[in-house]
């Protein structure tokens, strides 16, 4: 006779499980409610205190944490386990079915320390461990959808599949305990503690990476939220992993501004921002900007979509749309066309954090929520209101657009992006020249040298946004005082690599 012991938080689904193990001539051994539970559907079972003869203590604290368990779970099949087994009175356990307090979920409802660690499960990952450890010996399920591939196979749960199951087991365990650790991390305020232990669950696969030949899959943070883990997909295919990149971007420029603005990304790069009266004005503009580079691009909107507008966008040919949300008749519309995706992103951006890979680890960083540290006017006083509103539109562009990026803007319109040059005069001559009539210039980081304002001299700029800092300074400033252009410094650099 083989044993299988079953401890679940969750009853349900298991009787098909236990009718099959006990077919096959298994015990069942259970935990005090699994027991009950399995009882009043009419199977038989034996009792852990029975096995253990030792109470469920501490209030279910230690149920499952005997050696009568555990020697049974992790016994090997030597002769030497044999006998230590026998001498003990100890029956080995052939198979485990665990299912772990709902800590996650908890964590969910806001539950204070006190009430929220009772749903910190010991014996459960105890069992999960030791028998994934044991796998030779001891089958262990966690994973219901593996439920099938167990009663499939009851008859030859072979090497193969036990270590597939041990793989499973493990990394539950080890999501598990990452939840467990992010949530105290979170309590403490531990920013970057020694460990990473993301909670991180795989969500969709993609069809591919950033090309054909690159797979790749979405993981969603199942603690945090962001804004990826709660919007509508009203119509479209699924998202790529080129979309994913794009998208945060479009959301994050979008939310920078408190009036009504449109922004087209290309590539992980703005190419084009406008405000507008309203909606169908910003796309107008942000068209405008660069009719060419917004072909096949992804188009936000820090407001609604309206029926107007739609049309216009349907005649273009785009990837995605996301606003906040959408008129009915621009969804319809938008629909025609059945491959554009259209999200409804409901929550502004909250990532404290951001990851980048490299060969052998990870950077993390904060992201990049300020915008300056004071706005100093390093030229003649007063700069125009409509120019320092427009100096701060193009610096809030000029922030989101890669570096190094420069953005000329006119009306709080970006009227050309210069960006991902590696050398900033590059970027200012191709933002300059895109522009044609620009008013103000923004840069995303210093200037090195006078260039850039005597470049912007010859275009008419009539104001320069920049952070300041460089040793070279003054020269920059000499010369947008002779050329009559007002500038003013962040103290703040937005450099995107
Ligand atoms: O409180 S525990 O950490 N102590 C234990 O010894 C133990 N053994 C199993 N939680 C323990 N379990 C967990 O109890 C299982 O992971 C399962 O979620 C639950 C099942 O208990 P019951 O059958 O009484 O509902």
């Amino acid at each position: 006779m083989k044993r299988a012991l079953i401890s679940t938080y969750y009853k349900n689904n298991i009787e098909k499980l236990v009718s099959v193990l006990i077919e096959n001539r298994y015990e069942i051994i259970s935990t005090g409610n699994t027991a009950k539970y399995l009882e009043s559907q009419g199977f038989e079972v034996v009792k852990v205190e029975d096995v253990t003869e030792f109470p469920e203590i501490l209030n279910g604290r230690v149920k499952t944490l005997h050696p009568k368990i555990h020697g049974g779970i992790l016994a090997r099949d030597i002769e030497e386990d044999r006998k230590t087994l026998k001498q003990l009175n100890i029956k080995k356990i052939d198979f485990v079915y665990v299912n772990l307090y709902p800590f996650e979920e908890k964590l969910k409802e806001n539950l204070d320390i006190k009430e929220l660690i009772e749903y910190i499960d010991i014996g459960g990952p105890t069992l999960i461990r030791a028998a994934a450890k044991s796998f030779e010996n001891t089958i262990i399920l966690t994973d219901p959808e593996d439920m099938d591939l167990i009663i499939k196979n009851i008859e030859d749960l072979n090497y193969e599949i036990r270590r597939y199951l041990a793989a499973k087991a493990f990394n539950l365990t080890a999501h598990y305990d990452s939840i467990i650790s992010s949530y105290f991390n979170n309590l403490l305020k531990i920013e970057f503690p020694k460990y990473i232990t993301l909670p991180l669950k795989k969500k969709s696969e993609l069809r591919y990476g950033e090309n054909p030949h690159q797979k790749a899959v979405y993981y969603e943070n199942t603690t945090e939220e962001g804004f990826f883990s709660n919007f509508e997909q009203l119509n479209g295919k699924e998202l790529s992993y080129n979309n994913f990149k794009d998208i945060d971007v479009a959301w994050k420029i979008v939310n920078e501004f408190e009036e009504k603005v449109c922004c087209a990304i290309k590539h992980q790069t703005p190419c084009g921002v406008a405000s507008g009266r309203d909606n169908l004005e910003a796309f107008k503009r942000v068209y405008e900007c660069d009719p060419i580079s917004i072909f096949g691009g992804i188009v936000a909107f820090n407001h609604k979509v309206t029926a107007e507008t739609a049309k216009e966008m349907k005649k273009i040919f785009l990837e995605v749309i996301i606003a906040p949300e959408f008129e009915e008749e621009a969804v319809n519309i938008l629909k025609k066309k059945k491959n554009l995706r259209i999200l409804k992103v409901k929550e502004k951006p909250h990532q404290k954090f951001e990851y980048v890979s490299v060969d052998g680890g990870v950077l993390v960083q904060e992201r990049d929520t300020k915008l300056f540290k004071s706005l100093k006017i390093v030229t003649e006083e007063p700069i125009a209101e409509y120019l320092m509103e427009d100096m701060i539109f193009a610096f809030k562009v000029v922030k989101h657009a890669k570096s190094n990026a420069i953005v000329v803007s006119k009306e709080k319109m970006a009227k050309g992006i210069g960006s991902g040059q590696p050398n900033r005069i590059w970027a200012a001559i191709d933002a300059l020249d895109r522009a044609k009539d620009g008013v103000v210039l923004a840069s995303d980081a210093f200037f090195p040298f006078n260039d850039v304002v005597k470049k912007a001299g010859e275009y008419k700029i009539k104001a320069i946004i920049q952070p300041g800092g460089s040793i070279r300074d003054e020269d920059s400033i000499k010369v947008a005082k002779e050329l009559g252009i007002s500038m003013v410094f962040t103290n703040m650099r937005h450099f995107k690599h």
